[in-house]
């Protein structure tokens, strides 16, 4: 930052609420905002984390369709979800509202208006897709199509997923209605058109030159748009949920919900500071912040920097957007309709107090630079091998050793030796990293450094050896317990960005009421107050919690699979004497058990009505134990040639079905026939 400005404004992207929000989002955009405006707050300076709801666009609409209720009933669901989750994570919104609300319809009219009236928007008829059998228009996700850039054949109409490209509906190949399935037909409609390319010298400037520090995906992504040269974006679509077009002839159109979402975080600070809005948008010595997803960046660099330039009146644009890369589950890509996610409502169920270990993981695994994998087994190691191990570890030790020595009062310090003023500077040096990190949105490393305070904490004890010195030198234990007390003081400031819900308890633990950033490597501790008891801060997570999530993520592959299952191609067509030749048998099952050293194979012996029992090996030891068939029917192959498996002749095939999801069923006639029979 190379100008002092006088407070922060920082917008968070405004989530759809076509569903809950889940650890993508949160790492990507809530769990950075709230460390940043946390840092702000405790370094004393004036900052506004804006946060709300996107409850226009046809994702919306898309999904209130789907369940036979009105956009209204999704949005006030999905709202009210997501909003009592964000408070349940300690996400500290200064207000998280909504765009369904009047004043934001006020003030995005407003801005239509103003920008219509001043001649900024180009009006245009062009062709767009119909769906007759629905009677309207297909904007954007109301069509999917085959992306004519990656052909992967599920494009929206606004966006490829698989390559990340913005599309118009109209570039998809073979193009399908979303709601009824139907070819779409072309017919003419008028439409507002931002001209882009009108700011594109303006824009080059300011990012191109003016922002060069910023994150290189954010300013590459950026620089390829500008250099691709901008084109007109439409700013209105023919939809009936929406902010209705405020202009005469505009009926059945509404704002394109692209244009109306970030006016959202305008009329959100609004709501919030009725009277000095104005300052926190229009005054240069503001600085905005945008924390957004990087499928978001076009819109937040490009797209609304224009609109609040055509707007002008004073409207700053943002000083940074620091926005992420993606986060993966498991090795594959979240997604909210493959049910592909850790849903933060969810997790706030399923641990209970837990909020700051998951804050913990997504920001050491943030996806700053590059996407991400979160998984489970990770989540346990950091949170057992850190948080409980090294931070919990540490300041339990300290709490336990003053309440031993010094019947928990701060003791007095005495002489500082060297492996003493060796912590303080080593505070020092942590805080002016950690300090330096969060300035520049480096959270990652933020928390290394943070982190850092308890790993040096223990090592210092380790060194210094309390326990071992109590008998000779009380006095020179008072100062240990004294420099690690002072430890922990700094632990509770410099932590609560990340883990406030941590902080908090460590803070009342050692009765400091305020926290300063400032105090970060100081010795805030007064000398005689007194302490709480020790209190565990943390705890281990077992193997089994962590199999109940793994267990549950697997079902959803599996019921994905079976969703997903197409039937393969028929293999070329046989006559029915070539049918003829295969001799498909009944057989009753006489024994069955594991072939040795594999644990694919089960070894039949099989009553084939010969009276001879036959021998069949198969491989089907995973989805049947071998007692669970013994006395069953099942249908083999009685004409296979014989082939040695593992040492074991087999003779015949036993017949089964594999499901999508791994899981397979021998064929078995429905009621008990005799051995021998043959099946056509
Ligand atoms: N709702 C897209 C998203 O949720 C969009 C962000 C709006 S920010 C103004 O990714
Ligand atoms: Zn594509």
């Amino acid at each position: 930052m190379s100008k002092e400005y006088k407070r922060t404004l920082i917008t968070t992207a405004l989530p759809y609420t076509n569903g809950p929000v889940h650890i993508g989002h949160l790492a990507g955009v809530y769990v950075p905002a709230d460390i940043y405006a946390r840092y702000l707050r405790l370094a004393g300076r004036p900052v506004t984390l804006i946060g709300g709801s996107d409850e226009h666009g046809v994702p919306i609409t898309l999904k209130a369709r789907a369940e036979g209720v009105s956009p209204q009933d999704i949005v006030d669901r999905y709202h009210s979800l997501i909003k009592k989750s964000f408070e349940g994570l300690g996400i500290s919104f200064d207000i998280y509202s909504r765009t369904t609300s009047d004043i934001h319809s006020a003030t995005a009219s407003e801005f239509f208006r103003r920008l219509y009236d001043n001649d900024r928007f180009i009006e245009k008829e062009s062709m767009q897709l119909y769906d007759a059998e629905a009677g309207q228009f297909l904007a954007d996700r109301y069509v999917t199509g085959e992306c004519p850039h990656c052909h992967n054949p599920k494009a929206y109409g606004d966006q490829c997923e698989a390559c990340g490209t913005s599309l118009a509906a109209t570039d998809l190949i073979d193009p399908h209605s979303a709601i009824t399935g139907s070819v779409p037909e072309l017919r003419p409609t008028r439409h507002w058109y931002l001209p882009l390319d009108r700011w594109e010298p303006a824009l080059r400037e300011w990012i191109l030159e003016g922002h060069k520090e910023w994150k290189s995906n954010v300013y590459g992504q950026c620089k390829s748009w500008l250099d691709m040269g901008l084109q007109p974006r439409a700013v209105s679509r023919d939809l009936s949920w929406g902010v209705p077009v405020p202009v005469e002839g505009a009926e059945g159109k509404v704002l394109y919900v692209w244009f109306d979402a970030p006016i959202g975080y305008i009329s959100n600070t609004k709501e919030l500071m009725p009277d000095s809005w104005e300052t926190w948008w229009k005054d240069p010595e503001t600085r905005i912040i945008n924390f957004i997803g990087k499928d978001n960046i076009v819109f937040h660099c490009i797209v609304f920097p224009a609109m609040l330039m055509a707007y002008g009146d004073g409207f700053q644009l943002p000083d940074n957007v620091p926005a992420n890369e993606f986060l993966n589950l498991e090795g594959d890509k979240i997604s909210t309709s493959r049910n592909w996610a850790v849903w933060l409502h969810e997790y706030l169920e399923d641990f209970p107090g837990k909020q700051d270990v998951l804050r913990y993981v997504l920001t050491a695994n943030a996806p700053e630079t590059k996407d991400n994998d979160f998984t489970w087994r990770d989540f346990q190691a950091r949170n057992n091998n850190e948080l409980v191990a090294i931070l919990g570890n540490f300041v339990n030790r300290v709490i336990v050793l003053t309440h031993k020595y010094f019947d928990g009062v701060v003791p007095a310090s005495g002489q500082l030796e060297p492996v003493d003023e060796a912590a303080f500077t080593d505070m020092e040096a942590f805080k002016a990293s950690l300090t330096d990190n969060l300035e520049n949105f480096h959270f990652r490393e933020a928390l290394k450094d943070a982190m850092g305070f308890a790993r040096m904490g223990n090592k210092y004890l380790q060194d210094t050896e309390p326990w071992k010195v109590w008998k000779e030198n009380p006095g020179r234990v008072a100062t240990v317990i004294n420099t690690c007390l002072q430890i922990c003081a700094s632990i509770a400031v410099a932590m609560e960005p990340f883990m406030p819900f941590m902080s908090s308890k460590l803070a009342g633990i050692l009765g400091l009421s305020e926290l300063k950033w400032d105090e970060v490597g100081t010795r805030p501790l007064q000398e005689g107050t007194k302490i709480g008891q020790p209190e565990l801060l943390f705890e281990k997570i077992s193997d089994e919690t962590i199999q109940a999530q793994t267990d549950r993520l697997e079902n959803i592959k599996k019921e994905n699979a079976i969703r997903n299952f197409k039937p393969g191609e028929v293999k070329p067509e046989i006559t029915i004497e070539q049918f003829g030749q295969i001799d498909l048998r009944v057989g009753t099952v006489l024994t069955c058990e594991r072939v040795k050293k594999s644990d694919k194979l089960l070894k039949f012996s099989i009553d084939d009505g010969t009276g001879t029992p036959r021998t069949i090996v198969s491989g089907i030891a995973r989805q049947y134990a071998p007692e669970e068939l013994v006395g069953r029917q099942i249908v083999f192959v009685a004409n296979l040639a014989p082939a040695k498996i593992r040492g074991v002749e087999s003779q015949g095939m036993i017949l089964s079905a594999l499901n999508a999801d791994g899981s397979l069923a021998v064929v078995a006639p429905t009621a008990q026939i005799s051995p021998g029979a043959s099946v056509s």
